[in-house]
């Protein structure tokens, strides 16, 4: 019935990917209404791979799912997307430098922003998933000057939904009784999970823990989930991170539910006192297809200087990148 919505997946091979896939076929990214087509982009070695999952997805007969087409180059790979999922990203490895981390994702992200720029639908919306997240997405609005600087965005979701978790746990208390939590600047251990404008049965969640665990236990834990993970697991997170960037697009495109928020990374308007095109994270609601930073917040001075230390560090992030020539 309804035309399908293309859907560019990146590093689709990989181990988001995998997990990832699936739950966008089934109709969690978008709604259970509406058809997608997937177009996959992987590295010329790892497309025998992204053909295996391309394989299983056929048998799963996923009644949403129109096509797939694999591509190892990004011109025809973005070519009518309406949802790019910039996930396939250069890892750090031993010995490099933060510099030549940048520069190797300026390579990826550089490309596929023009890509984008020269052929994606006009309502495309962009989410860099892959690391260093924030600065990735930066990189490729700079590449995209024809696509509105608000359609890139980068994920804090799974920052957010960690911070509910370990929240919830440690008051004993339901999900869905945890409203208006924030993860505030980057995408990296100087986030900050902000727990005093969060609610907990309608009362400040900061109030109901004690002042220790808040700083001690539950920003650091939150902070460096991600290395907890690969330590227990032995490989970083995966399907956590898939759900997380299902729940930020499903959002983006479906709304916020009232009296709620959520967090997202996007450019910033100065808002907060975050440099204006920093893409920063910050409470967020959606409304028709659009982000809203959510505004009026009091921010006492503990809060202040854990937003002005992760916001500098993205500062200095594009100031590399500005070096570099990616921007
Ligand atoms: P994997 O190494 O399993 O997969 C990455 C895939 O990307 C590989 O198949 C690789 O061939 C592909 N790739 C590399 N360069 C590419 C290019 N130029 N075009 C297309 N594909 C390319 O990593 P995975 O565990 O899936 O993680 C992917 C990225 O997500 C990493 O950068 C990781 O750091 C990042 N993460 C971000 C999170 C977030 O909250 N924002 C959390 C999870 C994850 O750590």
């Amino acid at each position: 019935s309804a035309t399908p919505v293309t859907v560019t997946v990146t590093g689709a091979a990989g181990q988001i990917g995998y997990a990832l896939l699936f739950r966008i076929a089934s109709g969690q990214l978008l709604g259970s209404d509406t058809p997608v087509k997937l177009n996959l982009l992987e590295i010329p070695q790892a497309v025998k791979a992204a053909e295996g999952t391309a394989m299983e997805l056929d048998d799963s007969a996923f009644g949403l799912l129109r096509g797939i087409d694999i591509y190892d180059d990004a011109k025809a790979a973005f070519d009518g997307a309406n949802v790019a999922l910039l996930v396939g990203a250069r890892p750090r490895t031993k010995g490099m430098e933060r510099g030549d981390l940048l520069e190797a994702n300026g390579g990826i992200f550089g490309p596929q922003g023009k890509a984008i720029n020269d052929g994606a639908a006009s309502d495309i919306r962009v989410l860099a998933v892959g690391n260093p997240a924030n600065t990735n997405a930066l990189i490729a609005q700079a590449a995209a000057p024809d696509v509105p600087a608000d359609r890139f965005t980068a994920m804090t979701r799974l920052d957010h939904n960690r911070a509910l978790a370990q929240l919830a746990k440690k008051l004993g208390v339901g999900l869905d009784e945890i409203t208006k939590l924030t993860i505030w600047g980057n995408h990296s251990a100087t986030q900050y999970p902000d727990l005093f404008h969060a609610e907990v049965g309608g009362k400040i969640a900061a109030e109901q823990v004690e002042r220790e665990w808040l700083e001690n236990d539950f920003i650091p834990t939150v902070a460096k989930r991600g290395a907890a993970i690969i330590e227990a697991r032995g490989a970083s997170s995966a399907a956590s991170a898939a759900n997380a960037a299902i729940d930020h697009v499903y959002d983006w495109v479906n709304g916020t539910p009232a009296g709620d928020w959520t967090s997202a990374a996007i450019p910033s308007d100065g808002s907060y006192g975050v440099p204006e095109g920093l893409i920063s994270s910050f409470p967020v609601t959606s409304e028709n297809g659009e982000w809203k930073i959510v505004q009026g917040l009091e921010i006492d001075e503990f809060s202040r200087s854990k937003i002005d230390a992760s916001v500098a560090e993205l500062g200095e992030e594009r100031d590399a990148v500005q070096k570099l020539g990616l921007l």
